[in-house]
């Protein structure tokens, strides 16, 4: 059997990965919609070898659609991701306009899959930087409950979209040749041979969205509203492949050896740690690979149970595009499509 499948917000960063997604995995697609702007309608691209039109996003472009993908920002997700469900569609949403609503299950398949069962027509993806610690964060916790992370981010600026990469290279390039940066619009400063602790809007707090993003999306993922999460999230001059230095302090004493057996056989998860012979995860060691990296596993002497890690994900593969497919696939699994 296939579905008829819609990608909202095809031409994006993500949703060029999505469709990509779809095929490498086999998903069973019968037939595919892609939807974007006005802009865009009648821009072809290309699923399995053949040329598919882009459409303009509308509410009756999901007449007779079985799953919708959409990841064109929370505005478009809050006004047609209810459209598509009035409709019979099932939405993988990969904005933040749901995830923290009681009724939207938030799902990464490797922790929770089970919430998937609850579903009403929306299931939320969470955000890039949220799913590459969870899958980490979750086979540790199943030796110990975790009591408080601390992280700092280092993403790359295809999270802030398809616009984002040509800033960072077109900054790039005015910075060889000798000529004016042109001024920073998609990241809030120069991001050329720069970092920018900066994602997304301040709250009044001094944190940002992107960091309360991390706080809440843990716990909800995590199913445990007591772990303390202290995040510091920054945009590097990266194209692909957010990277987390994140120091973990469990409640019970939680040995290397351990830590290091849960995450070789955690799925998705691939340990990268041999300093002795310098492995160690990069960014370009991760791009277009689906498992998240670890390395730098080591003890924080420092506290009560402490380890530090260093994980590096693709932001657009399993921070989102894999992620929301792969939710897709546990929907087919436990016979909810
Ligand atoms: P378009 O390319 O037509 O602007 P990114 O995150 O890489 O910036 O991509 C955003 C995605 O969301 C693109 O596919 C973009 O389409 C789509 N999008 C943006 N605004 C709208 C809109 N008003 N209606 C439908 N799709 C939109
Ligand atoms: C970034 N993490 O790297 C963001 C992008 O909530 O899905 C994803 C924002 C989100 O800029």
């Amino acid at each position: 059997k296939g579905y008829r499948v819609a990608v909202v917000g095809a031409t994006g960063a993500v949703g060029q990965e999505m469709i990509r997604v779809l095929e490498d995995r086999k998903f069973p697609v019968s037939e595919i919609k892609l939807l974007a702007s006005a802009r865009s309608a009648g821009k072809k691209l290309k699923f399995k070898g053949e040329e598919v039109v882009v459409e303009e996003l509308k509410p009756e472009s999901f007449e007779g659609i079985d799953m919708a993908l959409f990841s064109a920002g929370g505005d478009r997700s809050k006004q047609f991701a209810p459209e598509a469900v009035k409709r019979g569609a099932i939405v993988i949403d990969n904005s933040s306009a749901f995830r923290m609503e009681p009724d939207v299950p938030l799902v990464v398949p490797q922790v929770n899959p089970e919430d998937v069962d609850w579903h009403k027509g929306i299931i939320a993806n969470p955000n890039c930087s949220t799913i590459q610690m969870v899958v980490v964060l979750k086979p540790l916790y199943d030796i110990s409950r975790i009591k408080r992370v601390v992280v700092s981010t280092y993403q790359a600026v295809s999270g802030a979209g398809a616009a984002a990469i040509e800033e960072l290279k077109e900054q790039t390039k005015a910075v060889l040749e000798g000529r004016e940066v042109p001024p920073p619009n998609k990241i809030p400063r120069q991001i050329a041979f720069n970092c920018v602790p900066h994602i997304d809007k301040f709250f009044s707090d001094g944190y940002t969205r992107e960091e309360h993003k991390m706080i809440n999306e843990t716990k909800k993922i995590m199913h445990d509203d007591s772990i303390k999460v202290s995040p510091t999230c920054v945009r590097v001059p990266v194209f692909i492949g957010h990277s987390e230095a994140v120091n973990i302090e469990f409640e019970k004493p939680v040995s290397l050896e351990e830590a290091r057996e849960a995450l070789e056989n955690a799925p998705g998860v691939k340990v990268m740690d041999d300093i002795e012979n310098l492995v160690y995860p990069t960014p370009i060691d991760v791009a277009g690979k689906d498992d998240v990296l670890v390395g730098r596993i080591r003890k924080d002497e420092t506290v009560e149970n402490g380890i530090n890690l260093w994980i590096v994900g693709d932001n657009l593969k399993k921070g989102a595009a894999l992620n929301a497919v792969q939710i897709a696939e546990v929907l087919i699994e436990r016979g909810l499509i």
